[in-house]
């Protein structure tokens, strides 16, 4: 809890540390109301030895201290809140220390807690530091040995990292396991867990022939869950030896899910811990969402052993080294997997609905921070999304072989080693030779760049102006420009794409170029074309910008015919979406009535029907920009107007085309579906049930409750949630029914309660405001808080209400989970951090819930968040 003002931590103050640790071997006597843990570990010093020994300790308490076999007395050492400080050490020493801790009542869900009973660890990024004393920091890499005791019966299964290298029977029913890790780490690598757990078994045998055994560890009643878990881990280690040559280096890899977590999963040596939303499905319980995520997330843990564990970060300003780099592996995998464009435009829907808007805020900060208050609070979109986009980059600019020849060489200068973003960009340019000087600038400069596209064509030459600016952000009034790679093509009248001769190029002519946009302003001059092309720009999204371009509706409308680049075409019909709802926010403002968009509608109504495209893709064409995305675009936010505009574009969206919906939902609840295309056939229809809901409520009703009783979570939620929307009795016992049959289950009570919080229509707050109360619901675990309260808080139109309830009902709540969990109550004070987008009214009551909270005792992660915002 906050006291005095809380100290920053600066890149430009790191230091070396004065010793290094290279074995460390811990004992945990784990019990139900206290544990002990005692640490014996070989230091050396890396300069003279004068200087004291520091190290990282909260909430411990110490029971005994010594150095070469000789305690230290009170005299010879200092404790306070934060560490301890050794006043006089040898050159090199064998110190052993011991304490005591209380996993059984740590609610932070950081160091050692309880999970239904059963122990597990959360050490990244500062949480070693909670379990003994510790340099805990990632440059600090030893080699770590594991003995875990505890009672047979209560805790059968005792697991760390590495391998069991003995196991045996202890007095009193107690049992003990020892675990070897042959390799050096960083303490936040760490991992323990035990309890009841079974486990399903599988291996693979790698590249060079050697086998793995691979374990999945869950609660006895989640034994059918495991499965496309498993699945998703084979094919990773597949994936990666195929792509990148990676191999895995353990005999045993380890999955243990959770209930209770702070994030996604944690990517510990050999024993990953994850929330056991990313581990459990079966089609009864979870979506087609949660299948495509649980191979994300596997997949994005697993590669994390080499970008992140082989190869490790220096410090925690440096964690999109590890973090962009496996985002941007995690989505290659999954492209590989999968449809890649239908997953390049959802990445690309997450930068733009959530990492925009952080970009441009009080907590905007470049991927490498330069400063923090609470390392907790830089596990953002931007380290991971922006940073996977840099990563993307670079990929672009030096192609996938020069890219794979930096990776190489990456992994043969930094293996074992922990090392800084500047290392990686050496790596990419030396094994390259393409100058990345300036592409440096990605890691140091905050804020979205924009990029005004201006062109003109006569007599056969196109000129294509790019200018590009960088807003300020919070300490950076003044950015210089960025390297930005421009993946450009031109079309003719038919779609096809016409040679490119780039004036001024000695590269060979093609039909697709990645432009090297450089300066402020740049103009690139295309000869030689027999009719005037239409440009089709940024394909694929080639860099995290915001671009402003001339193209019209008609190029729009005809690129979304046309383009061959997929997420064009997708990109084409949410510019006309966002630019037709922008001008109809502005008609109700001056009580205008809202047209028809017919072009749009057209548009849609092709794609619907397009049988070449993938039906997701056609799917996520007709899911119109977010209520978020739109409020982005606008200089003075107006919720209600965002929201009655979006609906009143479904509503015609519907009224337009409902023949066609109601034909491709019908013919699409025929088809037998595939493997391969099942997820993508359900996309679509239920796409299509949706809108049907806005057209014909009892054909929508009769559907939805038809697939209400299937057994696949995928259908049954669109079903359910259609019959919410509907308002009715058939909505009403559609809840009751759904809590009746999954109470058992909580990650389905968390869609439940999530459905409820996000409802547009109704007295969603009230509601929510119940459901707190329910017996399902619990404050302690962070995915209810998320369900529930998160999902609240990103309803606009009720976060938002004009009277402020919404503002004070989020401002108690993040009191309240400071108090129990400071991690999960500052991630839910980032709701108040778009407050200056809004109006004087709105702005007032966000600012006075800020200074309400501001003034009580915040932990250091919520005093930095919402100190940031008011600043
Ligand atoms: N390294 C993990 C994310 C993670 C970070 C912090 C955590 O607890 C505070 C837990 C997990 C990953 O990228 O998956
Ligand atoms: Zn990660």
């Amino acid at each position: 809890m906050q006291g005095a003002q809380p100290e920053v931590k600066y890149l430009k103050d790191y230091k070396q540390p004065d010793y290094l640790i290279s074995d460390v071997a811990l004992t945990f006597k784990l019990d139900e109301t206290e544990t002990l843990v005692s640490a014996k570990m070989n230091l050396n010093a890396t300069g003279d030895a004068s200087q004291p020994l520091r190290l990282d300790g909260e909430k411990l308490e110490l029971l005994s201290l010594s150095i070469n076999g000789q305690l230290l007395n009170q005299d010879q050492y200092a404790v306070d809140d934060e560490g301890l400080t050794i006043h006089s050490v040898p050159a090199e020493f064998v110190l052993e220390s011991q304490v005591r801790i209380h996993p059984e009542t740590n609610t932070e869900l950081e160091g050692l807690y309880q999970s239904s009973g059963n122990f597990c660890t959360q050490c990244e990024a500062e949480g070693f530091r909670k379990i003994t004393y510790y340099q805990d920091r990632p440059d600090v890499m030893a080699k770590f040995i594991t003995r875990v005791e505890g009672d047979k019966s209560r805790y059968p299964v005792l697991l760390s990292n590495g391998n069991l290298i003995e196991q045996g029977e202890l007095d009193g029913g107690r049992h003990f396991a020892t675990w070897q890790d042959p390799f050096v780490k960083p303490a936040y690598l760490f991992a323990l867990v035990a309890g009841q757990l079974e486990f399903i078994q599988d291996s693979y045998t790698t590249i060079s022939g050697r086998e793995v055994d691979l374990r999945i560890y869950v609660e006895s009643q989640n034994i059918d869950k495991c499965d496309h878990a498993m699945e998703s881990l084979k094919k990773s280690m597949k994936w990666d030896e195929d792509t990148f040559g990676l191999e895995y280096d353990l005999d045993i890899y380890m999955i243990v899910a959770v209930n209770d977590f702070n994030m996604g999963a944690m990517e510990n040596k050999g024993l990953n811990v994850f929330n056991s939303k990313f581990v459990l499905a079966k089609p009864e319980t979870a979506t087609d969402t949660d299948y495509e995520g649980i191979e994300g997330v596997i997949g994005h843990e697993y590669f994390h052993n080499w970008t992140g564990n082989r190869v490790t970060c220096r410090d925690w300003f440096q964690l999109s080294l590890k973090e962009g780099l496996t985002v941007f592996r995690d989505q290659e995998f999954s492209s590989d997997m999968n449809a890649r464009s239908v997953k390049r435009i959802e990445d690309v829907a997450v930068v733009r609905a959530h990492q925009f808007p952080e970009d441009d805020g009080p907590m905007s900060h470049p991927i490498r921070p330069a400063s923090y208050i609470e390392m907790n609070n830089f596990y953002t979109v931007t380290v991971y999304q922006k940073g996977g986009e840099v990563i993307r980059m670079y990929q672009t600019l030096l192609g996938k072989d020069g890219f794979r020849k930096g990776m190489d060489l990456y992994f043969k200068r930094h293996d074992g080693q922990a090392v800084t973003c500047d290392d990686f960009l050496s790596a990419m340019q030396d094994a390259t030779g393409v100058d990345l000087s300036r592409f440096s600038r990605w890691y140091a400069q905050a804020g979205t760049p924009r990029l005004t596209v201006r062109s003109e064509f006569a007599n056969g030459t196109f000129s294509l102006k790019v200018s590009q600016a960088t807003p300020a952000t919070p300490g950076q009034e003044e950015k210089l420009p960025f390297h930005i790679p421009l993946r450009f093509a031109l079309l003719d009248g038919q779609g096809n794409r016409m040679p490119l001769n780039l004036q001024g190029s000695d590269k060979p002519v093609t039909d697709e170029l990645v432009l090297d946009v450089l300066e402020a302003e740049q103009t690139f001059v295309f000869s030689g074309l027999a009719e005037k092309p239409v440009p089709s720009l940024l394909r694929g999204f080639s860099a995290p910008v915001i671009m402003d371009s001339d193209l019209t509706d008609q190029d729009q409308l005809f690129l979304a015919a046309n383009d061959d680049d997929e997420f064009n075409r997708w990109e084409a019909i949410q510019q006309l979406a966002i630019n037709w709802m922008l001008d109809g926010v502005a008609k109700l403002a001056k009580g205008e009535s809202l047209q028809r968009p017919q072009g749009l509608v057209e548009a849609l109504a092709k794609t619907l029907v397009d049988e070449s495209l993938n039906p997701a893709l056609r799917a996520l064409a007709l899911g119109l920009p977010a209520e978020s995305v739109l409020a982005e675009k606008m200089d003075v936010v107006d919720p209600d107007a965002i929201h009655q505009v979006r609906s009143w574009l479904r509503q015609d969206i519907a009224t337009a085309m409902t023949e066609q919906f109601k034909a491709t939902y019908l013919k699409l609840a025929e088809i037998e579906p595939t493997a391969d295309n099942a997820s993508s056939v359900r996309r679509l229809k239920n796409c299509c049930l949706g809108y049907l809901t806005k057209i014909d409520s009892q054909l929508a009703t009769e559907k939805a409750q038809v697939q209400f009783a299937e057994p696949n979570m995928t259908n049954v939620m669109a079903g359910m949630s259609v019959l919410v929307d509907l308002n009715g009795a058939a909505g009403e016992q559609a809840l009751v029914d759904f809590y009746a049959k999954w109470q058992a289950d909580p990650l389905v009570t968390d869609k439940w309660f999530m459905l409820q919080a996000s409802a547009g229509e109704g007295d969603t707050l009230a509601k929510v405001k119940g459901l707190l109360e329910h017996k399902g619901f619990d404050i302690r675990n962070p995915n209810k808080v998320r369900s529930l309260i998160g999902v609240f808080a990103r309803n606009q139109v009720h976060f938002h209400r004009a009277d402020g309830e919404g503002y004070r009902f989020i401002a108690d709540r993040i009191l309240e989970l400071d108090a129990i969990n400071p991690q999960i109550a500052a991630r839910l004070a980032g709701s108040f951090l778009r407050w200056k987008k809004f109006d004087s009214d709105r702005q007032k009551l966000m600012k006075a819930e800020m200074e309400r909270m501001v003034a009580a005792k915040l932990s250091k992660n919520t005093y930095e968040i919402i100190s940031k915002s008011l600043a």
